[in-house]
């Protein structure tokens, strides 16, 4: 058996990151052979061309074949899994209209390639930004194609919470668990600690002994650490977040297809309703994956605190998604 993955924008720099540690099993495990395609502009395939010789350099046992191609049609040919990386970025001068238009011009078009050129059970992955706009227009375009079968990162900002939770709590990170990231994988993100865990203990309980006022620390430091640690990196290292978001969106398509079990994490799949985000906004929740499916966990009951960080999230994904229904790109 083997798996189709295509990624789109696999001549950046998350592409480069990505491709080398499917190709060595970190996405599927180590008996699952994988197939690439490698879907780029003609701008970028170059560096995509170049990254296929060096998958071929690294005599990676489980990689079947690897097609690098500027055509959506052969890229998504097949594809059990489209990792839709590649993205415009903010250019100078650029409005956020001008971006998400930018941006509905690929996931648009990728979106019917998907539909008429993938596999009947394919799972879609958005990782280029505005990513839970481009998931939304891009679900919207994928005729015949369930909803369902879209989802946007925000598991690079569920990660970057359970890391600082960790350091704040001095405890390993993977006693850390039950983090959950509401809304826009933007500023306005809310990364939840309120049903989070440490070694099985809450973590409420854990903080108020470290830090006192934990409502003080969540909204002065903890959250805009986390909504702000993008640009953090890009401050430090010079350059924007690639390997920590490649390990991401692996962590992500891993649980999607590999399942959860009772641990929950977070992704932006679409709302039928749940905690009152209008229906058919593509937004984040604390899920977990079952049989191959996202699903949502419910009955977590937001304080009016936390209802309130959620719902200004949310109100921006409103707007985004107001804002690309105008240009009508959904
Ligand atoms: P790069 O600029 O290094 O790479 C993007 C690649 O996409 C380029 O090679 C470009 O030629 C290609 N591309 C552009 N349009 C394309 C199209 N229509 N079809 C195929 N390929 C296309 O960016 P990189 O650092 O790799 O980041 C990629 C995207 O991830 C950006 O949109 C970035 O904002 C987003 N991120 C999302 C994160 C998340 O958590 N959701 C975190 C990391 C990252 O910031």
């Amino acid at each position: 058996m083997s798996t189709t993955v295509t990624l789109t924008g696999a001549g950046g720099q998350i592409g480069y990151a990505l491709l080398f540690r499917i190709a060595a099993g970190d996405l599927f495990g180590p008996e699952e052979r994988v197939r690439l395609r490698l879907l780029e502009i003609p701008a970028g395939i170059g560096a995509a061309e170049g990254a296929a010789l060096e998958l071929q350099d690294g005599a990676f046992g489980l990689l079947e074949h690897v097609e690098v191609t500027d055509d959506p049609a052969v890229g998504f040919d097949g594809a059990d899994h489209a990792l839709l990386v590649g993205a415009r970025p903010r250019g100078p001068g650029m409005e956020r209209g001008d971006l998400l238009a930018a941006n509905g011009s690929i996931f648009g078009p990728q979106g019917r390639a998907i539909a008429a050129n993938a596999a009947p059970g394919v799972r879609v992955t958005v990782v280029g930004n505005p990513a839970n706009t481009n998931a939304l227009i891009a679900a919207a375009a994928a005729d015949g194609v369930p909803a369902t079968r879209f989802s946007a990162l925000t598991r690079l900002d569920e990660n970057r919470a359970r890391a600082q939770l960790a350091a704040a709590l001095d405890a390993p990170v993977a006693e850390v668990d039950g983090v959950t990231i509401w809304g826009n994988h933007s500023a306005t993100q809310f990364p939840d600690v309120a049903h989070a865990t440490v070694a099985g203990r809450p973590a409420l309980d854990a903080l108020a002994e470290r830090v006192g006022d934990v409502t003080a620390w969540l909204d002065g430091s903890f959250i805009p650490r986390v909504a702000k640690r993008g640009a953090e990196i890009i401050q430090v290292r010079g350059s924007s977040s690639v390997a920590s978001a490649a390990n991401a969106t692996l962590d992500h398509v891993r649980d999607w297809t590999l399942g959860t079990g009772e641990r929950r994490t977070s992704a932006a799949v679409v709302s039928h309703g749940e905690y009152g985000v209008p229906a058919g906004l593509i937004s984040s929740f604390p899920v977990r994956a079952v049989d191959g499916a996202w699903q949502i966990v419910e009955g977590q009951e937001p304080s009016p605190w936390a209802r309130e960080r959620i719902d200004r999230s949310v109100a921006e994904l409103v707007e985004e998604r107001d804002a690309v229904r105008a240009l009508g790109l959904i």
